[in-house]
């Protein structure tokens, strides 16, 4: 679907995920980029995971996923749609994210999934606006702006 402004959604399998979700909605409302939070879990609410991931590319641009534990949210998300998903591993055991990480990342061929660092948020919404340039060229100039702010504070 032609989008005119860009729209993505952000997935979370749980209410206990939302605090680290801060980060993405930072950046994303930095960039101008309209969202839409969800909790869906791939194993409490299987079929409403479902259901969305099949209509998601009516309304979205792409999804970023985060979960933690066994964290197949993303994974099953991919499954059944063609929009590109960002899987945010989220550190919420007593493994330390460890769990999330591997589990996002180590897709099996054939349905991948773009993993950023455990606890990424950040970078998660940055690699959306990334992707997004693709389509919303108005962002590639905030990107170049931010990553120029970046430099000076680091110079400064
Ligand atoms: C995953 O299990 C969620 O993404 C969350 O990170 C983790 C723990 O969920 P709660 O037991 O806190 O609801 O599904």
């Amino acid at each position: 679907m032609i989008l005119s402004k860009p729209k993505i959604a952000i997935v979370v399998g749980s209410k206990s995920d939302l605090q680290i979700i801060k980060g993405c909605e930072k950046i994303l409302n930095e960039f101008n980029v309209d969202y839409d939070l969800k909790v869906l879990s791939a194993h409490r609410t299987p079929v409403e995971t479902q259901q969305f991931a099949q209509n998601a590319d009516k309304v979205y641009d792409l999804i970023i996923a985060g979960a933690g534990k066994a964290a197949h949210l993303p994974g099953v998300i991919a499954s059944y749609t063609i929009l590109p998903v960002i899987g945010l591993p989220i550190k919420s055991s007593t493994l330390d994210g460890i769990d999330s990480l591997l589990s996002i990342v180590q897709m099996p061929k054939g349905i991948p999934v773009a993993t950023v660092a455990i606890d990424g948020a950040e970078n998660a919404a940055l690699l959306a606006c990334h992707i997004l340039t693709l389509k919303y060229p108005y962002i590639k100039e905030l990107l170049v702006n931010y990553r120029k702010r970046m430099a000076d504070e680091v110079l400064s």
